[in-house]
C-alpha cells in the first residue's frame, strides 16, 4: 500500500476524553515511502462501538468519499453527539492517482457533561476552622483530605469519572493518582471552570473502592502573583461525579455530597507562590484504601452549585516531563548542601531521607548563586521557594511537594540528617504537556545553547497559561510576552491545545469596552478591604499586550490552519479594533497606559508610535481574518482602515528624510514589519536601522516589542549578513552574552547580570523569561527557512528559503507540522552549498535558492512530498 493514514487526532489530541464541543475537529497524517503523494479524497466513519466499525455498521457518521485534499480541521457533521458517550472513528484516503488506502487504526473520543443540569454533584470543601476570618491568610487554610468508599457490586463495562475544583485537586482511585498535576488548571474561575474526564474502567475492581482527594488552594484561593491570596474565592471546593456502567446495563453514579468525609492531614500548607510544609508524622495511613476508619473525619461543607461555565478541559494536562539529576553538590560551612541541577528548571526536587521522627528538613530553591556561593534569593520578591518536610522516622522517606512549584537551578538542603550525595535529590521538570515539535542544531555550539535556552524558557513558563516567569511572586499570563513569543512557541512545541485554551482566557477577560487585558486569566481581584473590588492596575489596552487577542489566534491559523479560532474570536477582535479606534485621535493612539518597548536597552521608542503601529498591525490582521472566514465587506473596511492608519502614521511619525520619530531600532522594525511605510520610506528606514545597529557595534537596543522583528526585518530587506552578526554577537547586550555567562534559560533583561554591574535590581529580575527567546522565530523561518504559506496555511504549502551564510558551516532543522515532518538541512563547504529538504505527504513546497550563487535573489524549485537535495555554488 503506497499511503498509510496515521496519527489520528480529535481536537488536536489523541483519543481525548470528556469533550464538550459538539463539533469536534478531526486530523490525520498520511505516510508514504514514495514521493509526490497527495490526498485527493477521504472518508471518515464514526460509530458508537468499535465493533460496529469493523462490521461496517456505521451508526453515527459516514462521510462517504469526499473529494478533498484536507486532512486537518475537518469538522464533525454527523448525528447530534450525546453526553458521556464514547465514539470510535477511522479514516481512509485516496491518493493523487485515486488509489484508496487501508482504513486507519480505530481511534476514539468521549463526550463530557454537556448541560449544567447533568452536573448533579455538589461542591464540597472543608468547613473553616474556628480561628479563620477574612483577614486570615490562605496559608492558614491547610489542604483538605477527602474520601468516599463505595462497592461495585457487578461486573463493570465502563467507569468514567468527571471532576474539577475551585482550587487544585489530586484525585486518586483505589490509591492510584488519576489526575494530572495542578488540575483543573487556571482559568478565570468566575467565568469558566474546566472539567477533567478519566476512564477508570481498567482500575476498577469488583468490591469496595475508594475515591480520595487532596484539595489545595491553588490559584483560586491561594496566592496569585503579587496580588495576594484568595483572589477568586475564600476556600477551595471539589466536585466529582462518576458513572459506572455494569455489563447488565445498569448504571451507578457516585457524586460528591454530604456522604463524603473530610479532614486535614500532613500538608500544613501548600501554596503556588509560598511553598509548602508537609508533616509526615500526621500522615493518614491507609486512607486511600477501603476499610479505613474515617469515623472521626468531618462532614464536608457542601455547596449545591457553582455559577461559572463548566466546560470540558481544553488545555493539555500538566505533567512531570523529565527528571534531572544534579551535576554537583557542595557542603557549606553551615552543614547545608548546595546542589547545581545544571539547568534552570521549573518544578521541584524529590528528596530521599532517613532520620529520626520529627526531624525537619528544608529544601530551598534559587536560580542563581551570590558571589559567596550562597543562594541568590533577592529576585523572588515575596515568593518563598522553600518546602519543608518533617520526617515520620520510618525507613527511607521520599518527599516531593504537591501544590507548589519553583523556578531554580540551585537547591539548598538544610537540616539534612546524615550525609547527602548526588543521589539524594532528583529534579522533577514540570510543564503543560506540549510535546517537542521543532529542533535546530548548527555548527555553532553557542547558538545551540541559545536554542536550548529558548526551549527551556518555554518549558519553564508554559504551565496552564503562558506565564512570564516561574520564580518570583508573579507567574502571570502576560499577553505581550505570549504574543511576541507565539510563533517561536508554535515551532518549538505542539501548543495547539495550549493556545486554544489561552485565547479563551483572553476572551474571558476582555473588558466591556472591547479592550483586551495585559494579563489573562484576569487576576484583577483583590481581597481584604477591597474585597470584591476590581483592582484596576491592569491597564486594559497596552499596545502589544492587548493585541495578543488578535495575534495569537492568527498564529494558530498560520501554524495549525485553525479557522474555528478565527471565527470564534472574530467579534472580540472587531471590538478590540473598535476600541482602539474610539480611543485614538485621528487614528493616532495616545501615549498612556503603555509598557513601551518593555526592557529595551539604550533606547526609548515613543509610546504613541508603538501604540499606533500595533493598532495598524491588528487592523490588518483582522482584514486578513475577515477575508479567510468569508466576510469580504469587513475585509474591505479593515483594509481601508489599515491604509488610513498608515497614512496618519507616516504623517505624524516619519519626517522628510524618512527618519522615524524616536529614531530607534524598534521604531524602524515595527514600521517595516507591519508595512507602515511607502517604498521610499522603506529604503530610508532600512538604511537608518542598519546604521543604528552598526554604530552600536552590531548590537541591538530592542525590548520585548521590537526584539522578534529585528532579524526578520533585516532578512526581508536583504541584510542577512547583519542579522547573522547580531545573532552571533557575544558582547553586551546580545543573545549570546547571557549564554557566555552560563545562562541555561532566556533572561527577562539583557542586563539581568553583567560583568560591569552584577545583578540588576532584585525588584524585577527573572532569569527565566521567554520574550527575548522570540529570536527562535527567525531561526526557524529564516536561518533554516521553513515557512508556511498564508494562503495554504499549516504548511500545506511550504516555502523553504534558507538564509545560507558562511557564519555557520551547517544548520539542521526540523519541524513536525500537523501534516508530518519537515526538514531543512544545509551546509557550506568552501564555495559550495548543499541543501537537503524533506516534506511530508499531502504537502508541496517551493524551494528558494540563490540565483547564480548570489545571495538575496532566489530561483524556485517545486517539490512534492519526499526528500530532495540541492547542490550549488555560493558567490
Ligand atoms: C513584568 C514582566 C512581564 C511584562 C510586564 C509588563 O511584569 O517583565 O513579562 O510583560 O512586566
Amino acid at each position: 500500500m503506497s499511503v498509510q493514514v496515521v496519527d489520528l487526532k480529535v481536537e488536536y489530541a489523541t483519543n481525548p476524553l470528556g469533550l464538550t464541543t459538539l463539533e469536534p475537529r478531526f486530523f490525520w497524517k498520511s505516510k508514504s515511502s514514495k514521493s509526490n503523494k497527495l490526498q485527493s479524497a477521504y472518508q471518515i466513519q464514526v460509530a458508537s462501538d468499535r465493533q460496529l466499525l469493523l462490521d461496517q455498521m456505521v451508526d453515527i457518521w459516514d462521510t462517504a468519499k469526499v473529494n478533498s485534499d484536507e486532512s486537518l480541521q475537518i469538522t464533525y457533521q454527523g448525528k447530534q453527539l450525546e453526553a458521556e458517550k464514547h465514539y470510535y472513528w477511522r479514516v481512509r484516503i485516496w491518493d493523487e492517482e485515486g488509489i484508496v488506502s487501508e482504513w486507519s487504526e480505530i481511534a476514539y473520543w468521549s463526550m463530557g457533561i454537556l448541560e449544567r443540569s447533568q452536573w448533579k454533584a455538589k461542591w464540597i470543601g472543608r468547613k473553616p476552622e474556628a480561628h479563620v476570618t477574612k483577614e486570615t491568610t490562605s496559608l492558614e487554610i491547610p489542604p483538605a483530605y477527602m474520601r468516599k468508599e463505595f462497592v461495585a457490586t457487578k461486573q463493570v463495562k465502563r467507569a468514567m469519572v468527571y471532576a474539577s475544583a475551585l482550587g487544585l485537586y489530586e484525585l486518586s482511585f483505589n490509591g492510584n493518582v488519576i489526575s494530572p498535576l495542578f488540575a483543573p488548571g487556571w482559568t478565570d474561575y468566575h467565568k469558566r471552570v474546566q472539567i477533567q474526564a478519566y476512564d477508570v474502567t481498567n482500575v476498577i475492581k469488583q468490591g469496595a473502592q475508594v475515591f480520595s482527594v487532596i484539595l489545595g488552594n491553588g490559584w483560586y484561593a491561594g496566592t496569585v502573583g503579587f496580588l495576594g491570596d484568595r483572589v477568586y474565592g475564600a476556600r477551595p471546593l471539589f466536585s466529582m461525579q462518576a458513572k459506572i456502567e455494569y455489563t447488565d446495563g445498569t448504571v451507578e453514579e457516585i457524586r460528591t455530597d454530604e456522604t463524603w468525609k473530610v479532614t486535614k492531614g500532613p500538608l500544613l500548607y501548600s501554596d503556588m507562590i509560598m511553598g509548602e510544609t508537609y508533616d509526615a508524622t500526621l500522615e493518614l495511613i491507609g486512607y486511600q484504601e477501603a476499610g479505613y476508619d474515617d469515623k472521626e473525619w468531618e462532614v464536608p461543607d457542601t455547596r449545591p452549585g457553582y455559577n461559572a461555565l463548566l466546560t470540558g478541559t481544553i488545555e493539555p494536562p500538566i505533567i512531570v516531563a523529565e527528571q534531572l539529576k544534579p551535576i554537583s553538590i557542595q557542603k557549606t560551612k553551615d552543614n547545608t548542601y548546595i546542589y547545581d541541577m545544571g539547568q534552570n528548571m521549573v518544578g521541584w526536587v524529590k528528596v530521599a531521607v532517613q532520620g529520626a521522627k520529627g526531624t525537619k528538613i528544608t529544601v530551598s530553591h534559587a536560580e542563581m548563586l551570590n558571589p559567596d556561593g550562597s543562594l541568590y534569593l533577592e529576585n523572588l520578591r515575596k515568593a518563598v521557594q522553600q518546602d519543608h518536610y518533617i520526617l515520620k522516622g520510618i525507613g527511607t522517606e521520599y518527599y516531593e511537594p504537591k501544590f507548589t512549584f519553583h523556578g531554580f537551578r540551585y537547591v539548598e538542603l538544610i537540616g539534612y540528617p546524615g550525609e547527602a550525595d548526588l543521589d539524594t535529590i532528583i529534579g522533577q521538570v514540570i510543564h503543560s504537556d506540549i510535546p517537542k515539535t521543532g529542533n535546530i542544531t548548527t555548527s555553532n555550539a553557542m547558538i545551540n545553547q541559545l536554542f536550548s535556552n529558548i526551549d527551556w524558557g518555554q518549558r519553564g513558563n508554559f504551565l496552564s497559561v503562558p506565564t512570564d516567569c516561574p520564580q518570583r511572586d508573579e507567574r502571570m499570563g502576560w499577553t505581550g510576552d505570549a504574543q511576541i513569543f507565539a510563533r517561536t512557541a508554535t515551532y518549538n512545541r505542539d501548543v495547539a491545545k495550549f493556545f486554544d485554551k489561552f485565547y479563551i482566557d483572553m476572551l474571558d477577560c476582555q473588558q466591556p469596552s472591547g479592550a483586551f487585558t495585559d494579563v489573562a486569566p484576569d487576576a484583577g481581584w483583590i481581597r481584604h478591604k477591597m474585597w470584591n473590588t476590581r483592582l484596576n492596575w491592569h491597564a486594559p489596552d497596552n499596545p502589544g499586550w492587548g493585541d495578543a487577542g488578535v495575534i495569537i489566534p492568527w498564529t494558530m491559523y498560520l501554524m495549525y490552519g485553525d479557522k474555528q479560532v478565527l471565527e470564534s474570536n472574530y467579534d472580540a477582535s472587531v471590538r478590540w479594533i473598535q476600541y482602539l479606534h474610539d480611543m485614538s485621535d485621528n487614528l493616532i493612539r495616545p501615549d498612556y497606559a503603555n509598557y513601551e518597548d518593555w526592557l529595551s536597552i539604550g533606547s526609548t521608542t515613543p509610546k504613541e508610535l508603538i501604540a499606533t503601529a500595533y493598532f495598524a498591525y491588528s487592523t490588518q490582521l483582522v482584514a486578513k481574518i475577515a477575508e479567510i472566514i468569508g466576510k469580504p465587506d469587513d475585509a474591505a473596511y479593515y483594509n481601508q482602515l489599515f491604509v488610513d492608519i498608515t497614512k496618519a502614521y507616516q504623517q505624524k511619525f516619519v519626517d522628510e528624510q524618512g527618519k522615524i520619530y524616536g529614531h530607534t531600532q524598534t521604531g524602524y522594525v515595527l514600521s517595516l514589519s507591519f508595512g507602515l511605510l511607502t517604498p521610499e520610506q522603506q529604503k530610508q528606514a532600512v538604511q537608518y536601522l542598519v546604521e543604528d545597529i552598526t554604530e552600536r557595534g552590531n548590537k541591538l537596543s530592542t525590548g520585548f516589542m521590537g526584539v522578534a522583528y529585528v532579524l526578520p526585518v533585516l532578512s526581508d530587506y536583504a541584510q542577512d549578513d547583519l542579522a547573522y552578526k547580531l545573532l552571533v554577537q557575544e558582547q553586551f547586550p546580545s543573545w549570546l552574552y547571557s549564554v557566555n555567562h552560563g545562562a541555561t534559560t532566556i533572561w527577562e533583561r539583557w542586563d539581568g547580570w553583567t560583568e560591569h554591574n552584577g545583578f540588576q535590581t532584585p525588584s524585577m529580575n527573572s532569569f527565566n523569561h521567554y520574550a527575548y527567546g522570540s529570536v527562535g522565530e527567525w531561526m526557524y523561518r529564516y536561518m533554516a527557512g521553513m515557512e508556511t504559506d498564508e494562503q495554504q496555511s499549516a504548511f500545506k504549502h511550504i516555502h523553504i528559503k534558507p538564509r545560507l551564510d558562511r557564519t555557520l558551516a551547517f544548520v539542521e532543522a526540523s519541524y513536525e507540522s500537523l501534516y508530518g515532518l519537515i526538514r531543512s538541512n544545509w551546509k557550506i563547504t568552501g564555495d559550495q552549498y548543499e541543501l537537503t529538504v524533506e516534506i511530508p505527504a499531502n504537502t508541496t513546497a517551493t524551494v528558494h535558492l540563490p540565483i547564480d550563487g548570489k545571495l538575496g535573489e532566489y530561483e524556485l524549485h517545486n517539490l512534492g512530498s519526499g526528500t530532495a537535495t540541492f547542490i550549488g555554488k555560493l558567490v
